[in-house]
């Protein structure tokens, strides 16, 4: 009885070994942010799959043995997240796990990991496209990037768009079932200095917008830090455009504590200097509402 004074989160992603993605930046956060966080692997990597080299092994066949014991185990989550998901079963099978652990009050959040930059990640192609629109229906939260939310949209990828446009995006991407849409990596016309992230909750159908300092340098798994604060950050009660600013601000914070190292910038942002930082309360808020 007394775990109950934790709040529960079944997280779905893949454990890679190094390079600071999935597990590796969802435990960390949303255990500093106060949550007990139950992974259900997908994949077991020696790192994500950017490393030009990487060893993969699918947990597929895995999963629903281990669902079948938290199922006869009868347990409860406040929150389930998923992420990158490494094949198109898989995706059958989370669709199947939400169903069954769905609760009245509970938070479904979906970061349907697809690609980045236009493109698709190496692992995947056009089925787990398709299934993963899918997947969204299910979710109340779904954290696309730019290039995801074409994928998922079925539009073909266009780098610069008016905030009309957008916000029409976001509310047919809400249209398929989340409630919350928020878009990250959102390029700024004409100022290579910052990139943006737009929210829209149909729940009182507002807008919102927070532009971002644009550093000059990739690191994976900045997606999945991101997600993974505003996980941690509606279920502490915030507002939608406060979780915004939190994972905003620490994510900028994360990679301020980063840049200055020569690094192998594929080890992603050095999240361990900065973990610390969830426990501040926010002192400058930038979001808008659009
Ligand atoms: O951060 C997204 C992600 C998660 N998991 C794996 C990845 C990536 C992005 O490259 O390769 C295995």
């Amino acid at each position: 009885m007394y775990s109950e004074n934790v709040k529960k989160i079944a997280a779905i992603h893949d454990l890679s070994g190094t390079g600071r993605t999935s597990l590796m930046a969802v435990i960390p956060i949303l255990s500093t942010m106060g949550f007990e966080v139950c992974p259900l692997p997908t994949a077991i990597l020696s790192g994500h799959t950017q490393y030009p080299h990487f060893y993969m092994l699918d947990l597929t066949e895995e999963m629903p043995k281990i669902i079948a014991q938290w199922k006869e185990m009868k347990i409860r989550f406040d929150a389930i997240y998923t992420g990158y998901l490494g094949s198109p079963g898989q995706i059958t099978i989370v669709k199947e796990f939400i169903e069954t652990f769905r609760q009245e009050n509970n938070l479904v959040v979906i970061d349907p990991v697809l690609g980045d930059n236009g493109k698709l990640y190496k692992t995947f192609d056009n089925q787990m496209v398709t299934q993963m629109q899918s997947l969204i229906q299910k979710a109340d939260v779904v954290t696309p990037n730019m290039t995801e939310l074409f994928y998922l949209l079925g539009k073909p990828y266009s780098q610069h768009n008016s905030d009309q446009t957008l916000k029409q995006y976001l509310v047919e991407l809400s249209d398929k079932g989340p409630q919350i849409v928020i878009v990250t990596s959102v390029p700024v016309e004409k100022d290579a200095n910052t990139t943006c992230v737009y929210a829209y909750n149909r729940e009182g159908e507002r807008f919102w917008k927070i532009g971002c300092p644009y550093y000059p340098a990739h690191y994976p798994g900045t997606g999945d830090t991101f997600t993974s604060v505003i996980t941690g950050a509606l279920m502490q009660g915030d507002s939608l455009p406060v979780a915004m600013d939190r994972a905003v601000q620490f994510i900028s914070q994360g990679i301020r504590a980063t840049f200055g190292y020569e690094y192998n910038q594929m080890d992603g942002i050095l999240l361990e200097k900065v973990l610390p930082t969830l426990n501040i309360p926010v002192q400058i808020s930038n979001y808008e509402m659009i």
